[in-house]
């Protein structure tokens, strides 16, 4: 390259003046930046693509960018759990990594006509879920996900649940270990839910296993009842 006197100082300082935009830096706005007014505009002097504010509300600003991306706050979005077919069948939707998914009726379950148990000293079942339809909150402006499930237990014994994650790429291959909410268990024949467990969603994440672990500790039965899992995507606050 040559350089002829002070050229390139003034190409760059007439490429990027900040007369121009409001914000310049080497990434994308998020919806907390917080601009005074709409039509604030921003340069990503990594990628070069220029943003317009559209919406500046404080903490859930939008905006529009030249190549038709869109940074807005994420709604809470409930995903597809596939585990209460007709029959609560639990063959339908889970793969077993660990023993053996089973299922046993009762009038107490939280829904339907069962629940799910196991006879192993422990089962861990898997349900892969799509969540690539979030995949721009994801890698640039943040997201979790949140499970929660009903839980109970058998009063002769500590069997215990948790609910679980791990995350895929585009490939399905998988980039980060399983993390599991705490171990639950129950003495009164009673049903509970459990808080939300909730698992920051890693950059490049385009599936996440649901993960279900029954415990068994005592006895002949793993009675680490799990009924009615749930999986929400949310935005990171
Ligand atoms: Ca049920
Ligand atoms: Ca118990
Ligand atoms: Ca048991």
């Amino acid at each position: 390259m040559r350089y002829l006197g002070n050229q390139p100082a003034i190409q760059i300082e007439q490429t990027f003046s900040r007369n121009r935009w409001d914000f310049v830096v080497p990434g994308n706005p998020t919806v907390d930046v917080n601009p005074s007014a709409v039509n604030c505009t921003w340069l990503n002097i990594a990628t070069g693509e220029e943003f317009i504010c559209v919406d500046n509300t404080v903490d859930g600003n939008i905006w529009r960018g030249q190549t038709g991306s869109t940074i807005t706050p994420l709604s809470t979005t409930s995903l597809n759990i596939i585990n209460y077919d007709a029959s609560e069948d639990p063959t339908i939707g889970w793969t077993n990594e660990l023993g053996t998914l089973k299922r046993r009726g009762t009038s107490g379950a939280p829904s339907g006509g069962y629940y799910f148990y196991s006879t192993d000293a422990q089962t861990i079942a898997r349900q892969t879920l799509d969540i690539s339809a979030y995949s721009f909150d994801v890698d640039f402006v943040g997201a979790k996900i949140a499970l929660q499930y009903w839980y109970s237990g058998y009063s002769g014994d500590n069997d215990g649940s948790q609910i679980g994650v791990r995350f895929r790429d585009s490939m399905q291959n998988v980039f980060t270990g399983d993390s599991y909410s705490l171990l639950v268990e129950d003495d009164t024949n009673t049903w509970y839910q459990v808080p939300e467990y909730e698992s920051a969603i890693p950059v490049g994440a385009r599936f996440a296993d649901i993960l279900m672990k029954l415990t068994r500790m005592d006895g002949v039965d793993n009675n680490g009842y799990m009924d009615d899992i749930t999986a929400t995507i949310k935005p990171v606050s």
